[in-house]
């Protein structure tokens, strides 16, 4: 991703539900490249409103811009232009979640092609098969890119894991261990903010899952 100043990572609010644990790893991966992210919800007009700010909530405490769209209804267009302007972007996300429609709404010559997901499985079926850059104003860009189902963390040690959760930062002043990981510890400050609801639960279980699986890789 060479010279690409900031991703707008793409979920769906619902069908396909978000994988609230994959765009956590995609974040890692952000975090890791210093590359900004936007976290743009689509499909807004589908969305149950307690849970779209329940979204909001947890990723802007973990200090992401988190934006709410509808390609349907144009809700949220207008802002997303201004954060795609003058910049290049990359458009992320799993499949099926509307990137290429989006693209479509920005820059109408692109001409994507959209597809249905599936109806029983709830999944995008691929559509987009290589990625295009195209013209979206005065020195704008934005990729269209095929969508991701998975996303692997590598050379990445499980200790490091911690510095690419940003919100975590603010409590770690009251780890009693230098190099605390979170995870075992006794008097750790980010596991008493997760008690106290200072944390997203669902952010620390990614993180658990995530380092676990960092520290199985090197017994290999
Ligand atoms: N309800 C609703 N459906 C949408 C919206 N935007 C896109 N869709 C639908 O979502 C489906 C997937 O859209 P695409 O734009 O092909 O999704 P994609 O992210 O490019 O998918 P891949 O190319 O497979 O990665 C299509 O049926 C779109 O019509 C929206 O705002 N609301
Ligand atoms: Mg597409
Ligand atoms: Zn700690």
């Amino acid at each position: 991703m060479a010279n690409v100043d900031q991703a707008v990572v793409i979920f769906a609010v619902t069908h396909p539900a978000p994988n609230l644990n994959l765009l956590d790893r995609f974040l890692v991966m952000m975090e890791r490249q210093d590359i900004p992210v936007i976290i743009c919800f689509n499909k807004a007009d589908l969305g149950d409103d307690e849970l779209m700010e329940s979204y909001r909530r947890v990723y802007e405490a973990a200090g992401y811009r988190v934006q709410f769209i509808s390609t349907y209804n144009d809700r949220g267009l207008g802002e997303l232009k201004e954060i795609l302007a003058g910049k290049t972007t990359v458009l992320a996300g799993p499949s099926g979640v509307g990137k290429s429609s989006l693209t479509n709404c920005i820059q109408p010559r692109a001409a994507m092609e959209t597809g249905d997901i599936s109806r029983k499985i709830e999944r995008g079926k691929h559509t987009t098969r290589h990625s295009e850059l195209f013209l979206a104003g005065d020195e704008t860009y934005m990729m269209d890119t095929p969508g991701f189902s998975s996303m692997y963390i590598e050379d990445l040690e499980a200790q490091e894991l911690k510095d690419y959760f940003p919100e975590f930062q603010q409590f770690e002043e009251n780890c009693k261990f230098l190099g605390c990981v979170h995870v075992g510890e006794r008097v750790c400050g980010v596991k008493k903010a997760l008690e106290e609801g200072k944390l997203s639960r669902s952010r620390y279980d990614n993180y658990l899952l995530m380092y676990e699986e960092l520290k199985n890789k090197r017994r290999y």
